[in-house]
């Protein structure tokens, strides 16, 4: 900590300071957008050798070259011809390039347009003549902040997409079926389209677990789990609900076509033996109850009218489709 009162000592630090996009993974892209075609190439050559730079003079074309994949944008807000900060407030209004990070050109003194381009979302700027030094160091604590940013992101979907599904087959799980059939429950009694929902269980799984292990079993939720989603329409939401008992949300479906939906899955899970990935293959069944959303109904009471449905099949003799 002594070190932080030496005032001679900052070269230790350029080691720090000049490395920094060295260790990006791929080449980085900028695109420098100003109105002076000269003024531009000067910009260019400023920037780091990593980062391949192509040059705009015009503000649409430079909007389209920031939507393809660019990742990094530098305005000249001095360049006549067209106004920077609209461009810049623009950037920021459109989703395809609302994350970019821009570095604004600016005249020296020139504070209020400062002001409004940081006001407007613009991330860090520069005066000129521009300092190949100085846009080297500006360019790269942007790129630097964008990298940790796309990390973040990247973890922060795949977190969002582990708190959906169900592991073992890859479909939604029970608490994301659960508030999407709420939601398509609320636009139904809002005047929408009608909504059904069917509950599968296998039956008899303990005895396929008994038979070929609980490793079989799995092989035959996963081949379940395919067999759903391909027999299902693209609107139509499955889950895994719980160990062998499966959710389906049909929005737009009524209790016709639910029924219709159902006996489909039924003779389709009975027809074919689920491979077991060892040579062998299991003979499955599955009853199926379903119901269809009455005006102002819960979705609990929506749940147990389907699953009331779903005993009766199973009391009838299972492999059956009860409504
Ligand atoms: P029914 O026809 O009445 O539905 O009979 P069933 O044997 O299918 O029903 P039951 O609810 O008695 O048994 C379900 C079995 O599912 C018991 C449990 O061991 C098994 N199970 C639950 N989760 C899993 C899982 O993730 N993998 C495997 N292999 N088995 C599971
Ligand atoms: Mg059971
Ligand atoms: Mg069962
Ligand atoms: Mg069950």
């Amino acid at each position: 900590l002594d070190e932080l009162r030496h005032r001679e000592s900052s070269d230790a630090l350029s080691y720090v300071m000049s490395e920094p996009i060295g260790d990006l993974d791929s080449v980085a892209r900028a695109v420098v957008i100003s109105g002076d075609p000269r003024a531009a190439t000067r910009y260019a050559a400023a920037m780091p050798a990593q980062v391949r730079t192509q040059v705009e003079t015009d503000p649409v074309t430079g909007l389209e070259a920031a939507r393809s994949n660019a990742d990094l944008l530098i305005v000249d807000l001095t360049s006549p011809g067209f106004d920077g900060l609209r461009l810049c407030a623009r950037i920021r209004a459109d989703a395809a390039t609302r994350q970019l990070p821009i570095l604004a050109v600016i005249n020296p003194g020139d504070t209020p347009s400062a002001v409004r381009a940081l006001d407007l979302g613009v991330n860090d700027i520069i005066h000129r003549p521009v300092d190949a030094g100085e846009m080297m160091a500006r360019v790269s604590t942007q790129l630097r902040r964008k990298r940790y940013a796309d990390r973040l992101r990247t973890q922060l979907d795949e977190s969002l997409e582990m708190a959906i599904t169900d592991p073992l087959t890859g479909l939604h799980n029970r608490r994301y079926i659960a508030s999407r059939l709420h939601q398509a429950m609320e636009s139904s009694n809002n005047g929408g389209a009608p909504v059904s929902l069917l509950i599968a269980d296998i039956d008899h799984f303990k005895s396929i677990n008994d038979r070929y292990g609980h490793e079989g079993g799995d092989y035959v939720l996963r081949g379940f789990a395919e067999r759903v989603q391909r027999d299902l329409r693209a609107l139509d939401l499955a889950a895994r609900y719980g160990g062998e008992e499966f959710v389906i949300v049909m929005p737009g479906a009524g209790l016709a076509e639910a029924r219709g939906a159902s006996e489909r899955l039924r003779a389709s899970i009975a027809s074919e033996p689920f491979d077991l990935g060892d040579g062998r293959s299991a003979c499955v069944t599955v009853s199926i109850g379903c119901a269809q959303a009455e005006d102002g109904e819960s979705a609990e009471s929506l749940l147990r009218r389907a699953d009331e449905a779903l005993y009766l099949a199973k009391d009838e003799g299972r492999n059956r489709v009860e409504a």
